[in-house]
């Protein structure tokens, strides 16, 4: 190659030619390639090398919820978020109604800190009312969201919703589901519903932006309590249902702020994780839902055995997975957390984990202030793999 420069030479005013010395084209040599690789650092995309881009649901996924998956990815590589159902919304003697300037939290009011991820369950959404099947304004659901996501939590939104065909609950097992698909008799009802539900999570609005959510509706349909649920609803309804609800929320309301999550229950010896599973285009976080009922080694043994299983589902398809609900009510076993559930969740790969809400004496799932488990769930949070709010926020740094 030859290189020219110019050689000012104010008397001559000439321009001359000369071919570089071999030392110096190197060094313009290097100098270049370090500008290429500069650049490319500068436009590097959102995914790295060990970040497999993801093949998400919605292709035009804003990039709070491209960020938040990322985030989550990066989360279980280094432990797991722990989460707490309507953590911020209602504690063991107080309601956020009591004192709305304060944001109080169970959890923060024992460890100094609060949840990673906070769950929030939308279900009375869908008949229009003011507050959720918990009594949760929806309002101040959305404030706490907002100031959650502010603080750098992480959102996800449960949906207990009313059987469309009785007016009676999620818990009332009368057959619905074929009837609310394209079709069906409660068509336009669902249609409705479901527009009330994208109304909601499109107010969830920070600095001008969407929110990202971790949507999870329809959870634990291999049991048989919800009218969604086995043997209330065949497979194939449930598949159609779930994808009729993405066209409606993505391509219909236009929501581009959601990540999907698919949450059976504790899978008993026969069950087939996949019976109910919406396709790899439908879902994004493969989840399940275990709680404790007494029995510490049963527990431990399912957790084991299915977060394994969902582990290795969720690796083929290349898909984050998450402990989506959990817990024992009331906490009566000792050292609940640091003996029974860490070891049977340390090396699991799951991005969070999710206790159940403490919404009253005879049905909590995490201590409070003066609880017994109080020291042990202290001892849990120094664990090296339980990441609260500081911690996942200490990761993005
Ligand atoms: C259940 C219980 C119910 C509640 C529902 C939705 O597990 O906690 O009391 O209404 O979740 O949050």
């Amino acid at each position: 190659m030859l290189f020219v420069i110019c050689i000012a030479n104010k008397h001559r005013k000439k321009m001359q030619v000369v071919p570089l010395n071999f030392n110096l084209r190197r060094a313009y040599r290097s100098t270049f390639l370090l500008l290429i690789v500069v650049l490319l650092q500068s436009c590097k995309s959102l995914y790295n090398e060990e970040y497999a881009n993801p093949n998400l649901v919605d292709k035009d996924v804003s990039l709070p919820v491209k960020k938040l998956h990322k985030q989550l990815f990066y989360i279980s590589k280094k432990g797991f978020a722990i989460g707490h159902q309507d953590a911020t919304s209602y504690g063991i003697g107080w309601n956020h109604a009591d004192n709305p300037n304060i944001i109080r939290s169970d959890v923060k009011e024992i460890i100094g800190d609060f949840p990673a991820v906070y769950g929030y369950d939308i279900g009375h959404i869908e008949l229009a009312h003011n507050a959720n099947l918990d009594s949760v304004p929806f309002g101040t659901m959305r404030k706490l969201i907002i100031e959650a996501y502010k603080n750098g939590s992480i959102i996800t939104l449960s949906w207990h919703l009313d059987n469309p065909v009785t007016k009676g609950d999620s818990w009332d097992p009368t057959s619905a589901v074929s009837s609310i698909l394209i079709g069906g008799t409660e068509r336009k009802k669902y249609e409705l519903w479901v527009s009330r539900v994208a109304t909601f999570i499109k107010s969830l609005k920070y600095k001008g932006k969407k929110i990202p959510v971790i949507f999870r509706p329809f959870h634990e349909m291999n049991g048989s309590w919800f009218w969604w649920g086995e043997s209330n609803c065949t497979a194939k309804d449930y598949i159609t249902l779930w994808q009729e609800t993405v066209h409606l929320l993505r391509d219909e309301h236009n929501l581009h702020n959601i990540l999907y999550a698919y949450s059976p229950n504790k899978l008993n010896p026969k069950d087939d994780y996949l019976k109910y599973y919406p396709g790899d285009a439908y879902v994004d976080i493969l989840g399940i839902d275990i709680y404790d009922f007494n029995d510490a080694e049963n527990y431990a043994k399912s957790i084991i055995n299915d977060l394994k299983l969902v582990k290795r589902i969720a690796a083929k398809k290349n898909k984050l997975y998450a402990f989506t609900e959990t817990g024992i009510e009331q906490l009566p076993t000792p050292n609940w957390f640091t003996e029974v559930l860490y070891p049977s969740i340390e090396n699991s790969g799951i991005a969070w984990i999710l206790f159940w809400r403490n919404a009253r004496l005879e049905h909590h799932y995490m201590p409070y202030k003066g609880h017994e488990s109080e020291e042990d769930f202290k001892t849990f949070k120094t664990l090296p793999k339980t990441m609260f709010l500081k911690d996942i926020n200490n990761l993005k740094n």
